[in-house]
């Protein structure tokens, strides 16, 4: 399985066949790969190299490490396509997993300057803010800081937020959702999200900054979004 005379390092052949056997499931999401010692016998390679391998398969996400327990499966990342204007909601129904919010906030308050900003707010205004975790099947896959102008959609309360804030747009308040200008980048979890998370404190997120705008062109949020990296993936079609 390892040819030593190839110009491809052997921890990267070692990657490749690990990665083979994850994909066609002889090593079984969930469950332990075998240890370190066992796989140097059976590629007749040091632990070192076994180490590095799986190391890399670690950050990518492909396996993790319990203390004390050994290397399990990670399940598949969800894969999130980008050019459609989804809610979580819709999304995790769609793949048929089942959405839940857990509410950490629910605020009125004057907004920073850059919000303010950013959601055309006038001098004074206020908007909500709401802090949720996102659960996919009871999993939390990620934590959002939405604000709302009150005026956009006034007389919102706590349990506005039990379910899906696009349906309580369209559907309660009968406005219609038009676009969004979106970034994403990578970033370290804050130290509180990362108890939230579930995750590492050292564990990478993706922080999407979503802001979205009423077919008339009123700003209605600006969502701070971080993603559990080992989770997600995101996936979208370019032409030429
Ligand atoms: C998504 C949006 C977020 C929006 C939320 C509404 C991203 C990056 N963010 O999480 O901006 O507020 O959906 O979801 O996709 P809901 O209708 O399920 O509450």
């Amino acid at each position: 399985m390892v040819n030593k005379s190839s110009h491809i390092p052997i921890y990267v052949q070692i990657e490749e066949e690990l990665k083979r056997r994850i994909d066609s499931g002889e090593y079984v999401v969930g469950e332990p790969i075998p240890s370190e010692r066992e796989l140097s016998v059976i590629f007749g390679v040091s632990r070192m190299t076994v180490r590095q391998a799986i190391t890399n398969l670690v950050l990518n996400g492909l396996l993790y490490r319990e203390k004390g327990r050994g290397t399990f499966v990670s399940k598949p990342k969800l894969e999130q396509p980008l050019n459609g204007l989804t809610s979580f909601t819709e999304d995790m129904r769609a793949r048929g997993l089942v959405p839940s919010n857990k509410l950490i906030k629910f605020e009125k308050q004057q907004p920073p300057f850059d919000i303010a900003r950013d959601l055309l707010l006038e001098e004074g205004e206020e908007v909500y803010f709401i802090v949720r975790i996102r659960n996919a099947d009871e999993q939390p896959m990620a934590i959002e800081r939405t604000y709302i102008p009150v005026r956009a959609l006034p007389n919102l309360t706590e349990e506005s937020f039990n379910g899906s804030l696009y349906r309580l747009v369209e559907d309660t308040y009968g406005l219609k959702i038009g676009n969004a200008i979106q970034q994403m980048e990578a970033s370290i979890v804050a130290k509180e999200d990362s108890k939230y998370l579930q995750i590492d404190p050292s564990a990478v997120v993706l922080m999407i900054k979503r802001i979205s705008y009423l077919t008339d062109g009123r700003p209605f949020e600006l969502v701070r979004s971080s993603y559990r990296a080992d989770r997600y993936k995101f996936i979208s079609e370019i032409q030429r």
